[in-house]
């Protein structure tokens, strides 16, 4: 029996979806905009399965977030604060190597480095961090600093940022995480980053780590003051730079999640929103080939539903969480690898353990 679509405007959107073209601006208004969730998903799936299977893939990683110390002052984040606040901390060189050091012997196989814009740390702490952990851990690949923070760094550094970063991939850096980004509009950075890195700097950082032969992730902040054609123009101000470098791994929708924050009025994300912007994205970004259900922001069950929804990736084991729990994420900080794979089996799917550049990739049985 052939799948019906409740919303006709969809149709057209089906028509594309299956000649494999290119889905327009409109087109990605009418999705966010359409009723008809479970249709949106339906397509979603198409594009996923065809990309790969009943293929899910996880990582077993380890998130690192070295401070809460930040000069900026982001309207929708709860984890950055100032020197004199008294949750603010600084983990020291020692502490982030003893903190990672009981993975020493297991299969870890990312450390995952997320901060705070320090207003005193100096380049060589960032520097002597990643040779440090290299050198201590040199079979986990480094994924490390949002394109906010490696402009920050190229700052505190006095280098061009194309130098920062070839130091930093010298000393071991071996990609880029996605934050930061938000929502490109200008109107909804004014409302809630204004002093914050630009849309342009930081697709243009984006591009100069691409240009230096590292890849990188990219995300979207949904739920807050954005709009359908915001979120649109985001997505396609993405894809166009994939075409332009190729570079970016994967792409992750993350759920603003409002509580401690300056926009605590407004509501969490409703779950249709989770999985519409999976399926959405998964439509409009042709041209990336994974895109990941962060299930910390968005549950374990909402990510698992997602695998029909467009999603291929459900993240990582993580272990240690702290922006989205400042913001009042409820879910745990750890997922063991055998609920992973649980979970993903319960969906219909084949978990896969994948390394963070997707080279190695090995299949898991059920445990
Ligand atoms: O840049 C901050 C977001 C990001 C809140 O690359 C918030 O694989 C929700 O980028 N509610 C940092 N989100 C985390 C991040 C990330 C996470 C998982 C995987 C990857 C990847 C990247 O978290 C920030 C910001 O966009 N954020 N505050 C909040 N209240």
């Amino acid at each position: 029996m052939l799948f019906e679509f409740e919303d006709k405007n969809l149709i057209s959107i089906e028509e594309k979806v299956r000649a494999e073209e290119r889905l327009s601006f409109e087109d990605g208004v009418v999705l966010w905009n359409s009723f008809d969730l479970l249709s949106v998903g339906y397509l979603a799936n198409i594009v996923r399965e065809r990309l790969h299977g009943d293929q899910t893939f996880f990582i077993h990683n380890r998130h690192i977030n070295h401070t809460n110390i930040c000069v900026n002052s982001c309207q929708f984040c709860a984890f950055g604060v100032k020197e004199d606040n008294p949750s603010a901390y600084t983990k020291s060189l020692e502490e982030i190597f003893s903190d990672v050091e009981q993975y020493k012997k297991g299969d870890v196989s990312e450390f995952h480095i997320v901060g705070g814009l320090h207003p005193d740390l100096p380049f060589q702490y960032y520097l002597d961090m990643i040779s440090g952990l290299t050198e201590r851990f040199p079979e986990v690949h480094i994924q490390a600093f949002t394109a906010v923070e490696l402009e920050y760094l190229a700052r505190i550094a006095g280098m061009p940022l194309k130098d920062t970063l070839i130091v930093l991939r010298d000393a071991g850096l071996g990609s880029i995480p996605g934050g930061g980004a938000e929502i490109f509009a200008t109107r909804v950075r004014r409302k809630i980053c204004s002093e914050k890195t630009n849309a342009q700097e930081w697709l243009d950082v984006h591009e100069a780590v691409h240009s230096v032969g590292m890849r990188s992730n990219a995300t979207m902040l949904y739920g807050h003051v954005e709009n359908a054609d915001e979120r649109t123009d985001h997505l396609i101000r993405l894809r166009e730079l994939q075409d332009h470098t190729n570079g970016f791994l994967t792409f992750i929708p993350l759920a603003f999640h409002p509580e401690n924050t300056n926009l605590s009025f407004l509501r969490s994300t409703p779950g249709q929103l989770d999985l519409r912007a999976l399926a959405v994205s998964r439509l409009m970004l042709d041209n990336f080939s994974h895109i990941k259900a962060f299930w910390i922001m968005i549950t374990p069950q909402i990510a698992q539903l997602s695998l029909s929804f467009g999603a291929n990736d459900m993240d990582g084991t993580v272990v240690e969480e702290r922006i989205t729990h400042a913001a009042g994420a409820v879910t745990e900080q750890i997922f063991y690898k055998n609920s992973m794979v649980d979970m993903i089996i319960e969906a219909g799917r084949k978990p896969m353990e994948r390394d963070t550049l997707y080279e190695k990739k090995h299949e898991c049985l059920v445990l």
